[in-house]
């Protein structure tokens, strides 16, 4: 069956328990129960992961090039700084969705440049959990058209 790497990156094991003014109420477990049903509305499997170490995000990324379709990243900051998970993210040549889950541009000016968005087929922010689903939908569309 077809699969996607949702993949989530450092402090996002935090959500729902600090800082609800900024990230809201939603837990990191309700948006893996969100993304395994709009996975299967899809028909595709889904494995989703979190870690607050760079490297780990860099193994997950290597090892979806055997057995999944395509990425769903929130690299979280990392996503503002890391070129080596650029590198990764191009080196496995696999269609990725760039989601966040506030507004990257309508916050601090560092955080406006994304190292994912040249390698991602693009990029969805702002949504909230909803931009994890928006994300899906789009690599779904994707795949189907070949
Ligand atoms: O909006 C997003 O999804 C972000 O990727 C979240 C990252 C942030 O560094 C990016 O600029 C945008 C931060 C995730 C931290 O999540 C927390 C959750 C609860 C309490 C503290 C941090």
């Amino acid at each position: 069956m077809t699969s996607l790497l949702i993949l989530n990156g450092p402090n996002l094991n935090l959500l729902g328990q600090r800082q609800p003014e900024v990230y809201g109420h939603t837990t990191l477990d309700d948006i893996r129960a969100a993304c395994a049903t709009r996975c299967a509305a899809h028909n595709l499997a889904m494995r989703f992961e979190q870690s607050n170490h760079e490297g780990a995000l860099i193994d997950l990324i290597h090892g979806a090039a055997a057995d999944q379709a395509g990425i769903v990243l929130n690299a979280g900051a990392f996503t503002h700084t890391s070129v080596a998970l650029m590198d990764a993210a191009s080196s496995v040549a696999l269609p990725l969705v760039e989601v966040h889950l506030s507004n990257i541009h309508a916050r601090e000016p560092f955080r406006h440049h994304s190292y994912i968005a040249p390698v991602a087929l693009g990029q969805i922010c702002g949504f909230g959990a909803q931009s994890y689903l928006l994300a899906i939908d789009a690599l779904a569309a994707h795949l189907e058209a070949g």
